[in-house]
């Protein structure tokens, strides 16, 4: 059941920004981080997501991206997804999407404003002389990979104490920023600046919804809450918009 009045705000909004977390993804198949099921229950982000981790142990961080990346090969985007490229149609250039996953799979769906917040697990480069590799699948024996240049590939994605790229969070904060209403939705919004999105979009004016399966460390920044899967939730607001808008 979708509160009239998220209709209603959808309706006069020029400009609607987006927050996407590993829960939009999950009813793809990929496993979120944390809350029921999450893969970080067992194993902890300080142990595998972070940059000394990755020098102290660089096998086991690449088993693990490995392992995502093939969970993630054979995975398609879902309702939520292609939910989202509907919206983007809608509005145009006053729609933009900040996601926090790493998947692809929002690109996939043919999201076109997409601001990839830590990076994305298809792209990978030398932490010598920063050369890129696109899908950089490692063979079993040689299991770390090196560039010519002798230095040592990493996945290009963003660890706990590494910076966001500049453009893509600086859109992010300004998409924030200028948004009348603006979604988050599947995550549970621990890690910042990320999480820190909602919040700017609430104190420059934004109406804010979040979608969640359950109750997030940020949920007192929006207006509405809806709980349940993004797969049920979006379509359904996608629907009634369009319904309003004919
Ligand atoms: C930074 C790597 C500046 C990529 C990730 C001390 C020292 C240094 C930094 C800090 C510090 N204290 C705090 C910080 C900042 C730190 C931080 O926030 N830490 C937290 C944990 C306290 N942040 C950083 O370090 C960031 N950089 O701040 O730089 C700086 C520099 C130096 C020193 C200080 C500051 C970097 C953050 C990026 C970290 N990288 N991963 C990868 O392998 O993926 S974080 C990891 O968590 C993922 O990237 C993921 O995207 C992110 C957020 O998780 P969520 O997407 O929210 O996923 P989660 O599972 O948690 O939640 C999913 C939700 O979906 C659940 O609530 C579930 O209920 C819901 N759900 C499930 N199914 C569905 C659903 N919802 C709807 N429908 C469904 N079907
Ligand atoms: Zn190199």
């Amino acid at each position: 059941m979708i509160p009239e009045i998220v209709i209603e705000k959808l309706l006069k909004a020029k400009r609607v920004a987006v927050l996407t977390g590993a829960g939009i993804s999950a009813e793809s198949g990929v496993p979120t981080f944390r809350g029921e099921g999450g893969i970080w229950n067992k194993l902890k982000p300080e142990e595998l997501a972070n940059f000394d981790a990755f020098m102290r142990n660089p096998k086991l961080v690449w088993e693990w991206y490995n392992m995502r990346k093939n969970l993630i090969s054979d995975i398609k985007p879902n309702q939520g997804h292609y939910s989202l490229v509907e919206l983007e149609k809608i509005y145009g250039s006053g729609f933009s999407l900040a996601t926090q996953n790493i998947d692809n799979l929002h690109i996939r769906a043919g999201s076109k404003n997409v601001f990839e917040l830590h990076g994305n697990i298809e792209r990978s480069y030398c932490i010598n002389c920063r050369k890129y590799y696109h899908d950089m699948v490692i063979d079993e024996n040689k299991a770390v990979p090196y560039c010519q240049c002798g230095g040592i590939i990493r996945p290009d994605v963003v660890w706990f104490g590494e910076n966001l790229p500049e453009e893509e969070i600086n859109l992010s904060v300004e998409a924030a920023k200028q948004s009348d209403f603006y979604f988050s939705i599947g995550t549970s919004g621990n890690v910042y600046p990320a999480a820190g999105l909602p919040g700017i979009a609430k104190r420059n004016g934004a109406f804010t919804l979040e979608i969640n399966l359950e109750r997030t460390l940020i949920s007192d920044e929006f207006d509405i809450t809806l709980t349940g899967k993004s797969g049920d939730i979006l379509p359904e607001i996608v629907k009634l918009l369009r319904e309003e808008r004919t």
